[in-house]
């Protein structure tokens, strides 16, 4: 369904329309299983336009933002569709036995009450019946968390230090040294048009369709770092090396925001990711990487001056 993405991460030129019904109908068709959320999104048609869906929450938005990760991929299937069915058909089975003994046991209709209390068969139901249904959902939860430690050789590694209130990206592979992150100012937002409290003024950057390892810590307190479209959230913990990874399949800018309350600031701490091409990487690295010290020329300024003859 994302196939009509540019690599610019925006929609195609010319198909915005098609770009729009594909994502409304496409996503409305992954939820139809069994979600009353994804007809009522449909029908007020609060999916905005798809290019603002990329890495980033939407005004009146209900659904998941665009996967840019096959884990992330496989994280909303796994939640469209095996636990939103699931809690839907046991919402409505609730509501049925409810509507069931309102209606049929109530005083009035049942004047003279049953004296027993007990009923081994449906006692054994209702403890055995949940018991399966985890078990059931369990297979695809621990599938799924399986995969997202099950971390391919990684292209290269990223540090993220979480501190109050910004973030740190260093690059060991590349021999780029910590550089911090932080929010980005109202008014610079406005001018270049990214969101505030979203947008950070140094980026992280990665290249796409590479497996990147990310080790994570904090500085003071407890932080998280979470990217929503590359279905990865990790807490930065003080004196501890977390790690996680991503491969972003696609192109593009993608946000998140520390995810743990860690003091007065916590919501201005984004965390911006910008998933670039390899050889832009490659010469992001290059204009990145420390200088090499200049080799001391044996210029006469260099030498000593003589002391002056008396
Ligand atoms: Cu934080």
């Amino acid at each position: 369904m994302f196939r009509v993405f540019t690599a610019a991460g925006g929609p195609s030129k010319g198909a915005k329309g098609r770009v729009d019904m594909t994502l409304r109908f496409s996503r409305f068709g992954r939820l139809a299983a069994g979600v009353p959320a994804g007809f009522l999104a449909a029908a007020l048609g609060v999916q905005v336009r798809a290019a603002d869906l990329i890495g980033q929450p939407t005004p009146g938005g209900i659904a998941f933002q665009p996967a840019a990760s096959h884990i992330r991929e496989e994280v909303i299937w796994f939640h469209d569709w095996i636990l939103l069915p699931i809690i839907t058909f046991i919402t409505l089975l609730v509501l049925g036995l409810l509507i069931v003994v309102i209606v049929r046991f109530n005083k009035r209709s049942n004047p003279t009450p049953a004296r027993w209390s007990h009923n081994t068969p449906i006692e054994v139901a209702w403890t055995v019946g949940p018991v399966l249904i985890l078990m059931f959902i369990a297979i695809f939860s621990f599938r799924l968390l399986f995969e997202e430690h099950d971390m391919p050789r990684p292209y290269m590694t990223v540090k993220v230090t979480g501190r109050q209130w910004n973030w740190d990206y260093e690059y060991p592979d590349q021999k780029i040294p910590a550089y911090t992150s932080t929010v980005m100012s109202e008014a610079d937002a406005k001018a270049r048009n990214v969101p505030y409290k979203l947008a950070a003024n140094a980026p992280m950057f990665a290249p796409v369709n590479q497996v990147v390892r990310v080790q994570v810590t904090g500085e003071d307190v407890i932080h998280s770092f979470s990217v929503p479209a590359f279905g990865i959230k990790i807490d930065a913990i003080p004196g501890r090396l977390n790690e996680t990874w991503f491969k972003a399949d696609r192109t593009g800018v993608f946000y998140g925001q520390c995810s743990q309350l860690c003091g007065i600031d916590h919501a201005f701490m984004p965390i911006e990711v910008h998933v670039v091409s390899q050889s832009d990487f490659d010469a992001w690295v290059a204009s990145k990487a420390p200088k090499p010290a200049p080799v001391p020329a044996a210029s006469p300024a260099a030498v000593p001056a003589a002391p002056a003859p008396a």
